[in-house]
């Protein structure tokens, strides 16, 4: 195998800990004697071991000159909630390093490679850089942009249309194009973004389907954008794991954080919601909180409109639907 396949190991190891990284980024690694993987691991949680510690830690043989360690992610080299890879990846004798993408931790920045290199081991890379950065689009979002990766999701007919003539819903996705949805776009993003119209008018459940099924492993967060706080209590979002926000002096119930939902109260000037402050909030961990790094927004086009205005998009997928 070439590097790049260990590498693709990794990506696919690194999303075990998808929805639970909180503002870290995604990694696995693996360690490979004489063409084979003998070791595995990943970052699997916000504050827990990071993928080269937790390999390294399950692989309790001797590591050889010979073998390779490959990491989609630079080794950390700095302290933060854990100690530095690197001084780990020495002591343990690994001389050979593959990784896939420098990290954009400024705390990091390439000095990882240049620890280990100063240290006599050999390391190549980045290696398929791309895919290792688009996997973390949404942690080099947050270090270079102080923000989330945000995804606009539309869904309009062929002619335009979103809504029947009387303004009441209509379907425009093909149940294909639902779980292509759910898959890639849902099972992607750290959060799920929508206004609170969206909530009055469709009462939309906002988890993850796939054929129809939830998939219970890992749960977007749900945020509504609700000014006035005006949030049905029998909506289906309602519950942990939902987080409304709304203005500062808006009048919030308490049943809604008596029933778990997250409330954020954020500064609105009658417009709009200052989005510095919102994704200060959000990627600022705090208590069992730990932040997020993706954003898909599904609308509707209201909020839609607030986030083209305020020019925070990444990303726009629009599904179009066909005439039935
Ligand atoms: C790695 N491997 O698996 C991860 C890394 O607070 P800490 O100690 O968890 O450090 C978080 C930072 O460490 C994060 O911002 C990023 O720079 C790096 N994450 N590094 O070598 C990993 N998750
Ligand atoms: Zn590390």
């Amino acid at each position: 195998m070439h590097h790049a396949e260990y590498i693709h190991r990794c990506l696919a190891l690194a999303e075990n800990g998808r929805g639970r990284t909180g503002i870290n980024p995604l990694v696995g690694s693996v360690l490979v004697r004489d063409g084979t993987v003998i070791a595995e691991g990943w970052h699997a949680g916000f504050g827990d071991d990071h993928a080269e510690r937790d390999l390294i830690k399950k692989f309790d043989q001797d590591i050889r000159p010979t073998d390779v360690l490959y990491v989609n992610l630079e080794p950390c080299c700095h302290h933060g909630k854990t100690p530095p890879c690197t001084e780990l990846i020495l002591e343990r004798g690994v001389r050979r390093v593959v990784f896939g993408m420098f990290d954009p931790n400024p705390l990091v920045a390439g000095q990882g490679i240049q620890r280990l290199r100063d240290a006599g081991v050999e390391v190549i890379g980045p290696v398929e850089r791309a895919r290792c950065e688009w996997l973390n689009r949404g942690f080099i979002s947050l270090m270079q942009q102080r923000r989330p990766w945000v995804t606009l999701k539309r869904a309009q007919m062929h002619d335009g249309r979103i809504a029947q003539e009387d303004g009441s819903p209509l379907k425009i996705t093909s149940p294909e194009q639902d779980t292509w949805s759910h898959a890639w776009l849902r099972g992607k993003h750290d959060a799920i973004l929508v206004g609170i119209e969206t909530i009055i008018r469709d009462d939309p459940q906002l988890n993850v389907r796939l054929k129809n099924k939830k998939v219970e492993q890992f749960i977007p967060l749900r945020i509504v954008l609700d000014p006035k706080c005006r949030v049905p209590m029998d909506a289906q979002i309602i519950g942990e794991g939902t987080c409304i926000v709304t203005a500062q002096d808006s009048e919030v119930p308490s049943e809604l954080e008596e029933r778990g939902v997250q409330v954020l109260r954020i500064p609105f000037d009658g417009k709009q919601f200052d989005f510095c402050a919102l994704w200060k909030a959000l990627t600022t961990p705090k208590d069992d909180f730990f932040g997020i790094t993706s954003v898909l927004v599904e609308g509707g086009p209201r909020t839609w409109e607030r986030f083209r205005q305020a020019g925070d998009i990444d990303e726009d997928v629009i599904l179009v639907g066909r005439a039935s």
